[in-house]
Protein backbone atom coordinates (compact mmCIF):
# COMPACT_ATOMS: atom_id res chain seq x y z
CA UNK A 1 0.00 0.00 0.00
CA UNK A 2 1.34 3.43 -1.10
CA UNK A 3 1.98 5.57 1.95
CA UNK A 4 -0.23 8.04 2.66
CA UNK A 5 0.07 12.16 2.96
CA UNK A 6 -0.90 12.68 6.81
CA UNK A 7 -3.47 16.21 6.74
CA UNK A 8 -3.54 17.72 10.17
CA UNK A 9 -7.42 18.56 9.33
CA UNK A 10 -10.43 20.37 10.95
CA UNK A 11 -13.87 20.62 9.13
CA UNK A 12 -13.76 24.19 11.05
CA UNK A 13 -10.98 25.95 9.14
CA UNK A 14 -10.87 27.96 5.98
CA UNK A 15 -7.71 27.45 5.34
CA UNK A 16 -7.44 23.65 5.77
CA UNK A 17 -10.38 24.31 3.04
CA UNK A 18 -8.33 25.99 0.84
CA UNK A 19 -6.26 23.05 0.81
CA UNK A 20 -9.01 20.33 0.72
CA UNK A 21 -10.86 22.49 -2.37
CA UNK A 22 -7.27 22.02 -3.85
CA UNK A 23 -6.97 17.95 -3.43
CA UNK A 24 -10.50 17.58 -4.44
CA UNK A 25 -9.90 19.60 -7.78
CA UNK A 26 -6.43 17.67 -8.04
CA UNK A 27 -7.87 14.29 -7.56
CA UNK A 28 -5.69 13.35 -4.72
CA UNK A 29 -7.93 12.31 -1.99
CA UNK A 30 -7.25 8.91 -1.70
CA UNK A 31 -3.77 9.72 -1.10
CA UNK A 32 -4.31 11.81 2.03
CA UNK A 33 -5.06 10.60 5.65
CA UNK A 34 -7.05 13.27 7.33
CA UNK A 35 -6.14 13.91 11.12
CA UNK A 36 -8.89 15.61 13.03
CA UNK A 37 -7.19 18.77 14.75
CA UNK A 38 -8.19 21.25 16.77
CA UNK A 39 -6.26 24.66 16.67
CA UNK A 40 -6.78 27.30 19.07
CA UNK A 41 -4.41 30.43 19.54
CA UNK A 42 -4.82 30.27 22.99
CA UNK A 43 -4.16 26.19 23.05
CA UNK A 44 -1.56 24.83 21.14
CA UNK A 45 -2.04 21.00 20.33
CA UNK A 46 1.05 18.58 21.05
CA UNK A 47 -0.41 16.29 18.74
CA UNK A 48 0.29 19.20 16.17
CA UNK A 49 3.52 20.85 17.56
CA UNK A 50 4.71 17.34 17.13
CA UNK A 51 4.98 17.98 13.40
CA UNK A 52 4.52 22.09 13.42
CA UNK A 53 6.28 23.64 16.47
CA UNK A 54 3.95 26.91 15.13
CA UNK A 55 0.13 24.63 16.33
CA UNK A 56 -1.15 25.68 13.29
CA UNK A 57 -3.78 23.61 10.48
CA UNK A 58 -2.99 23.10 8.25
CA UNK A 59 -0.43 21.09 7.95
CA UNK A 60 1.39 18.51 5.49
CA UNK A 61 3.18 15.52 6.71
CA UNK A 62 4.48 13.98 3.42
CA UNK A 63 5.51 10.15 3.30
CA UNK A 64 9.49 10.61 4.04
CA UNK A 65 8.43 12.67 6.75
CA UNK A 66 8.80 16.20 5.71
CA UNK A 67 6.51 18.76 7.03
CA UNK A 68 4.92 21.39 4.99
CA UNK A 69 2.87 24.61 5.71
CA UNK A 70 1.84 26.88 5.84
CA UNK A 71 -1.46 26.47 3.18
CA UNK A 72 0.46 28.18 -0.01
CA UNK A 73 2.98 25.88 0.42
CA UNK A 74 0.75 23.27 0.92
CA UNK A 75 -1.45 23.58 -2.09
CA UNK A 76 1.35 24.57 -4.55
CA UNK A 77 3.19 21.27 -3.45
CA UNK A 78 -0.24 19.26 -4.07
CA UNK A 79 -0.59 21.11 -7.55
CA UNK A 80 3.04 19.88 -8.42
CA UNK A 81 2.48 16.69 -7.64
CA UNK A 82 -0.80 16.01 -9.67
CA UNK A 83 0.53 18.63 -12.07
CA UNK A 84 -2.10 20.43 -11.76
CA UNK A 85 -2.79 23.90 -13.15
CA UNK A 86 -3.63 25.77 -10.09
CA UNK A 87 -0.86 27.92 -10.23
CA UNK A 88 -0.69 29.71 -13.26
CA UNK A 89 2.84 29.66 -14.10
CA UNK A 90 4.00 33.01 -15.97
CA UNK A 91 1.99 35.94 -17.45
CA UNK A 92 -0.52 38.16 -15.73
CA UNK A 93 -2.72 35.01 -14.70
CA UNK A 94 -0.08 34.37 -12.35
CA UNK A 95 0.35 37.59 -10.66
CA UNK A 96 -3.24 37.69 -10.44
CA UNK A 97 -3.94 34.12 -8.70
CA UNK A 98 -1.29 34.93 -6.58
CA UNK A 99 -2.62 38.34 -5.50
CA UNK A 100 -6.07 37.12 -4.96
CA UNK A 101 -4.54 34.54 -3.11
CA UNK A 102 -3.27 37.19 -0.65
CA UNK A 103 -6.35 39.13 -1.02
CA UNK A 104 -8.84 35.93 0.46
CA UNK A 105 -6.04 35.19 2.78
CA UNK A 106 -5.28 38.31 4.39
CA UNK A 107 -8.86 39.08 4.66
CA UNK A 108 -9.08 35.64 6.37
CA UNK A 109 -6.17 36.69 9.18
CA UNK A 110 -8.35 39.81 9.76
CA UNK A 111 -11.96 37.82 10.58
CA UNK A 112 -9.89 35.11 12.57
CA UNK A 113 -8.69 37.84 15.01
CA UNK A 114 -11.95 39.57 14.68
CA UNK A 115 -13.33 36.56 15.61
CA UNK A 116 -10.82 35.74 18.55
CA UNK A 117 -11.70 39.02 20.38
CA UNK A 118 -15.06 39.10 19.75
CA UNK A 119 -14.90 36.03 21.86
CA UNK A 120 -12.79 37.80 24.46
CA UNK A 121 -15.25 39.06 27.59
CA UNK A 122 -14.14 42.37 26.65
CA UNK A 123 -13.59 42.92 23.31
CA UNK A 124 -11.25 46.66 22.51
CA UNK A 125 -13.69 48.60 20.79
CA UNK A 126 -10.93 50.06 18.70
CA UNK A 127 -9.85 46.37 17.46
CA UNK A 128 -13.20 45.69 16.58
CA UNK A 129 -13.88 49.04 14.25
CA UNK A 130 -10.42 48.15 12.69
CA UNK A 131 -11.49 44.70 11.34
CA UNK A 132 -14.80 45.98 11.00
CA UNK A 133 -13.77 48.87 8.17
CA UNK A 134 -10.83 46.13 6.61
CA UNK A 135 -13.81 44.04 6.06
CA UNK A 136 -15.88 46.16 4.90
CA UNK A 137 -13.40 48.20 2.54
CA UNK A 138 -11.90 44.45 1.46
CA UNK A 139 -15.38 44.11 0.26
CA UNK A 140 -16.13 47.25 -1.53
CA UNK A 141 -12.38 46.25 -3.74
CA UNK A 142 -14.05 42.68 -4.50
CA UNK A 143 -16.94 43.89 -6.00
CA UNK A 144 -15.13 45.73 -8.13
CA UNK A 145 -13.35 42.82 -8.91
CA UNK A 146 -16.12 40.53 -9.67
CA UNK A 147 -16.24 40.92 -13.37
CA UNK A 148 -12.45 39.98 -13.13
CA UNK A 149 -12.51 37.32 -11.27
CA UNK A 150 -15.22 35.87 -13.11
CA UNK A 151 -12.71 35.98 -16.20
CA UNK A 152 -10.25 34.50 -14.66
CA UNK A 153 -8.81 31.02 -15.23
CA UNK A 154 -9.71 29.14 -12.33
CA UNK A 155 -7.16 29.41 -9.39
CA UNK A 156 -5.53 29.44 -6.01
CA UNK A 157 -6.73 33.33 -6.17
CA UNK A 158 -10.33 32.48 -6.72
CA UNK A 159 -10.67 29.22 -4.53
CA UNK A 160 -8.90 31.72 -1.82
CA UNK A 161 -11.14 34.34 -1.91
CA UNK A 162 -13.89 31.75 -2.16
CA UNK A 163 -12.70 30.79 1.17
CA UNK A 164 -12.28 33.92 2.83
CA UNK A 165 -16.38 34.30 1.51
CA UNK A 166 -17.44 31.57 2.78
CA UNK A 167 -15.88 31.84 6.15
CA UNK A 168 -18.00 35.39 6.18
CA UNK A 169 -21.39 32.63 5.53
CA UNK A 170 -19.96 30.68 8.72
CA UNK A 171 -18.73 33.28 11.46
CA UNK A 172 -20.17 36.56 10.12
CA UNK A 173 -23.64 35.49 8.70
CA UNK A 174 -24.97 39.08 10.88
CA UNK A 175 -23.01 41.06 8.28
CA UNK A 176 -25.32 40.58 4.97
CA UNK A 177 -21.79 40.52 2.67
CA UNK A 178 -24.13 39.73 -0.57
CA UNK A 179 -26.17 42.80 -0.28
CA UNK A 180 -23.10 45.15 -0.30
CA UNK A 181 -21.50 43.34 -2.64
CA UNK A 182 -24.19 41.70 -5.40
CA UNK A 183 -21.99 40.76 -8.39
CA UNK A 184 -19.34 39.17 -5.72
CA UNK A 185 -21.96 37.22 -4.71
CA UNK A 186 -23.39 36.00 -8.10
CA UNK A 187 -19.51 34.65 -8.77
CA UNK A 188 -18.90 32.79 -5.25
CA UNK A 189 -22.76 31.71 -6.10
CA UNK A 190 -21.21 30.22 -9.53
CA UNK A 191 -18.24 28.91 -7.89
CA UNK A 192 -19.84 27.10 -5.49
CA UNK A 193 -21.43 24.58 -7.80
CA UNK A 194 -17.95 22.94 -7.74
CA UNK A 195 -18.09 19.95 -6.09
CA UNK A 196 -14.60 20.89 -4.40
CA UNK A 197 -16.88 23.81 -2.80
CA UNK A 198 -19.51 22.05 -2.02
CA UNK A 199 -17.87 19.19 -0.79
CA UNK A 200 -15.82 21.06 1.78
CA UNK A 201 -18.32 23.88 2.67
CA UNK A 202 -17.15 24.85 6.76
CA UNK A 203 -19.36 22.69 9.17
CA UNK A 204 -19.48 22.60 13.22
CA UNK A 205 -17.66 19.53 14.28
N1 LIG B 1 -1.20 31.42 7.38
C1 LIG B 1 -1.66 30.13 7.84
C2 LIG B 1 -2.82 30.33 8.81
C3 LIG B 1 -3.27 29.01 9.42
C4 LIG B 1 -4.09 29.26 10.69
O1 LIG B 1 -3.98 30.30 11.34
N2 LIG B 1 -4.93 28.28 11.02
C5 LIG B 1 -5.69 28.38 12.23
C6 LIG B 1 -6.92 27.51 12.18
S1 LIG B 1 -8.17 28.23 11.16
C7 LIG B 1 -4.82 27.87 13.36
O2 LIG B 1 -4.12 26.89 13.20
N3 LIG B 1 -4.87 28.53 14.53
C8 LIG B 1 -4.14 28.11 15.69
C9 LIG B 1 -3.15 29.12 16.15
O3 LIG B 1 -3.04 30.20 15.54
O4 LIG B 1 -2.45 28.83 17.14
C10 LIG B 1 -2.06 29.30 6.62
O5 LIG B 1 -2.40 29.88 5.59
O6 LIG B 1 -2.02 28.05 6.70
Amino acid sequence: MTPKLKLHWSPRSPYVRKVMICVHELGLLDRLELVRSVAAMLKPNPAIMADNPLSKIPTLVREDGLVLFDSLVICEYLNALADGSLFPAAGDDKWHALRWHAFGNGLLDALILWRNERERDVPLPALMDAFALKTQASLVQLEREAPALAAAPFSIGGVTVACALGYLDYRFDALGWREQAPRLAEWHAQLSERASLRDTEPVDG
